[in-house]
């Protein structure tokens, strides 16, 4: 029996930047309140706004949680269901996938998947089973980050080794570009960058709090980061600020960079940029100062030509030679494996028999035909809300002969499309691990409490389908104790799991790390390629280039629907005091957009394109540049009224260039009064 109170402490598993420590507050074994750990570095008592609501909101509320098996009764998208038991559901839905494979292949099951929990095991273990049953993936980070994670593999042979944010203290600047942390990282945004001993630059077309609190903003046009990066550069190699003995030691291809940059001159940088030539120079001046860390957004390169951009900012670092050394570096995440989390581990990829994955743009299309897919399995994920093609999507679902499973802790827009919903435990209901992606931190998830009604983790759900189909292989069976204690002697950590979970979180490596330290690159070459042949290999330029995507035209706006405060992706919108914090759904345009048109503040319009269409009601801020509509993604469909959409009915799907990712941030509408 637990003490009448009681403290414990575990770690926000959502695919956020922060990693919070959390404590929850038990009496008598049930949760009274949940709280940012006091202790914790990044928490320091508070959490995110959203996460202080959701978690002591309907998170909690047994009402509303998924807690049994669900059958549908009614027709698809609606979402009428009766109540089965475990037995029943797993049996029925071995079964069908069981006759799928063998008459069409496991490759006619596809699943989708991504970051309803981050924890390691709850969001890794699943793919033990799906690979042995040969299901088709959808390549999760087609829909979020896929573009930077090619393009800096060309550049620097990894994407995910990032510099230490402790290193901050011997920085002379930080570059935000293409972030919002006010949003999607908030205690980087009022800890870590407030607190950085250096000037602050940001570079986003929006003015959010984060770039308000910056000691500069460069509000560029959307699509023109590549430009502003090469007038940068133009502005470094003028003012003798570029390490040229770095450049020749590490790099290739910087001989054939070098004279591109010539014509990119801040007033032609001006022109393409509509940033102020003086705030370009003023911006390189401070990058070339010394040591500066550069922060890569991930909605940086959720654009057409995001592969390109992320190339182009990041010869940045290159050209000053911000690797190696104290306060200098590049981040766009910091993956488990710094920390000697072994991924191949956690979903073995021995046991996969799946085909190539399909990018989560082509979901909608894949969808419609029986030949690609009898059965469609959802995990972690709710793509009604998330993916593009929102209305083709559910029209797709709405197809009587596919088969389709969804796990999830509440009833979504995917749930009612199911065959069958299985319901998940929450974070709070198992042990499990936290990877932080900005710091260098590894963190225990701790049961508080038992999981709601019938709930199980993911895992356990797969370890139960696995055992109905047949497969006989270990792996599939493997408990979390012994997953936690091999992970966890994996990273190193004295003591073992009972000491991090002692700790809440711990550092691997005490020190800061220098990002790079050894000079060697991941890449063919073993150097930073600044012109690579594996690009140009793949159908890519050779070196990263100057341009800009062609501004909107004959009246369009370019559509910008980035993280929200109150929301976590899709997530959190069922919470009535999130609700009410959210307000109505609106589209944020600039003053002089509206008096063009004729709107006003509180208008109502329709956002329309050969996409799909959405109502939404105008609000007005400067802060927004003319040309732009802002309105953040993560409502859901069946909440909004009326219309069953959100932002993402006007969502073509359109691939970035690179790594068949999204270019949600380059969508373009038109806006009219209703
Ligand atoms: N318009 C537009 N669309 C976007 C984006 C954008 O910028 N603009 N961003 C994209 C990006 S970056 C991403 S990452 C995606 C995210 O899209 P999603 O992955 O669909 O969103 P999430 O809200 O993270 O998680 C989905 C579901 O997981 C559930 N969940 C939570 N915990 C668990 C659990 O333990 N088990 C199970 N089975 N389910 C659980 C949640 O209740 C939620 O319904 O959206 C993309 N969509
Ligand atoms: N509160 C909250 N936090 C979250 C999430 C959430 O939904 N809500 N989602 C999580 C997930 S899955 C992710 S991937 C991250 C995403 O977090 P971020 O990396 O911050 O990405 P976004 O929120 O998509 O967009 C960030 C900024 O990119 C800007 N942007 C758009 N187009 C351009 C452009 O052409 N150039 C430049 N320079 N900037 C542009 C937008 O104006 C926006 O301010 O956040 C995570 N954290
Ligand atoms: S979502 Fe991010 S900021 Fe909010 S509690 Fe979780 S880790 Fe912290
Ligand atoms: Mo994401």
């Amino acid at each position: 029996m637990a003490e009448t109170k009681d403290i414990v402490k575990t770690t926000c598993p959502r695919d956020c930047y922060d990693a919070c420590g959390i404590e929850v507050l038990r009496e008598q074994g049930r949760i009274v309140s949940v709280r940012g750990d006091k202790e914790h570095f990044v928490s320091r008592g508070k959490l995110c706004g959203k996460c202080q609501i959701y978690y002591n909101g309907v998170l909690l509320d047994e009402g509303e949680r998924l807690k049994q098996p669900l059958r549908r009764v009614g027709a698809k998208g609606e979402g009428r269901f009766e109540t089965v038991s475990w037995e029943t559901a797993i049996s029925e839905i071995a079964a069908r996938f069981g006759h799928i494979v063998e008459a069409n292949g496991g490759e006619n099951i596809l699943h989708a998947h991504y970051t309803g929990t981050c924890s390691l095991i709850a969001n890794n273990f699943p793919m033990r089973f799906l690979g042995r049953l040969g299901a088709r993936e959808v390549e999760p980070d087609t829909v979020c980050n896929m573009a930077g994670h090619v393009a800096l593999g060309y550049m620097l042979g990894t994407s995910v080794h990032g510099f230490d944010p402790r290193t901050v203290k011997d920085s002379k600047c930080i570059v935000v570009w293409g972030a919002n942390p006010s949003a999607s990282a908030p205690h980087a945004h009022s800890h870590w960058l407030p607190e950085a001993p250096c000037p602050v630059i940001v570079i986003d077309p929006v003015r959010h709090p984060t770039a308000e609190a910056a000691d500069l903003h460069l509000q560029l046009h959307p699509g023109s980061d590549a430009a502003l990066a090469f007038t940068m550069m133009h502005v470094l190699k003028r003012e003798g600020m570029i390490d040229r003995e770095f450049l020749a030691a590490n790099t290739v291809g910087w001989d054939e960079l070098e004279p591109m940059l010539d014509s990119c001159t801040p007033e032609w940088g001006a022109s393409e940029t509509g940033v102020p030539a003086t705030d370009i120079e003023r911006a390189a001046k401070l990058y070339g100062a010394g040591p500066a860390l550069l922060w890569l957004g991930q909605g940086l390169q959720r654009q057409p030509m995001g592969g390109n951009v992320i190339r182009a900012c990041s010869l940045l670092p290159a050209l000053c030679g911000n690797y190696a050394k104290p306060g200098a570096g590049l981040l766009y995440l910091n993956g488990g494996g710094q920390k000697g989390v072994d991924g191949d581990y956690l979903v073995a990829p021995h046991l996969s028999n799946s085909p190539e994955t399909l990018s989560q743009m082509d979901l909608a299309a894949y969808l419609e035909s029986a030949e690609n897919a009898r059965a469609f399995l959802c995990w972690n994920i709710n793509p009604v809300a998330s993916s593009p093609e929102q209305g083709r999507l559910m029209q797709a679902m709405s197809r009587e002969d596919l088969f389709t499973v969804v796990l999830d802790i509440f009833a979504t827009d995917t749930t009612d499309f199911a065959n069958y919903v299985l319901p998940a435990a929450a974070f709070l209901e198992f042990d499990d691990l936290v990877s932080g992606y900005f710091n260098m931190s590894f963190s225990a998830q701790v049961k508080v409490a038992e999981p709601m009604g019938e709930a199980l983790p993911n895992q356990e759900i797969f370890r139960r389908l696995a055992r109905a189909m047949g497969f006989a292989e270990p792996e599939l069976q493997e408990s979390d104790e012994d997953i936690i204690a091999n992970v966890v002697k994996g990273v190193g950590i004295e003591g073992g799991f009972a000491a991090l979970k002692a700790n809440g979180t711990m550092f691997p490596n005490p020190q800061a790390q220098l990002q790079f330290a050894d000079l060697k690159f991941p890449t063919a070459s073993g150097k930073i390629e600044i012109a690579s042949a594996t690009a140009e290999a793949d159908g890519h330029p050779r070196l990263p280039q100057p341009g800009s995507d062609a501004r909107p035209c004959d009246g369009r706006l370019r559509l910008i629907t980035p993280a929200s405060e109150w929301l976590m992706n899709d997530s959190y919108a069922n919470d009535p005091k999130v609700e009410k914090q959210l307000g109505q759904a609106t589209v944020t345009i600039n003053p002089a957009d509206a008096e063009a048109r004729g709107l006003a503040e509180g208008n109502l319009v329709r956002l329309s394109n050969a996409t799909g269409s959405l109502e939404l009601t105008v609000a007005l801020s400067d802060k927004v540049p003319p040309g732009v509509a802002l309105s953040p993604k993560g409502r859901w469909p069946r909440r909004a009224g009326k219309e069953r959409a959100n932002v993402n009915s006007l969502n073509p799907g359109v691939k970035s260039d690179m790594g068949e990712s999204s270019a949600v941030h380059g969508v373009e509408v038109e806006i009219g009064a209703v």
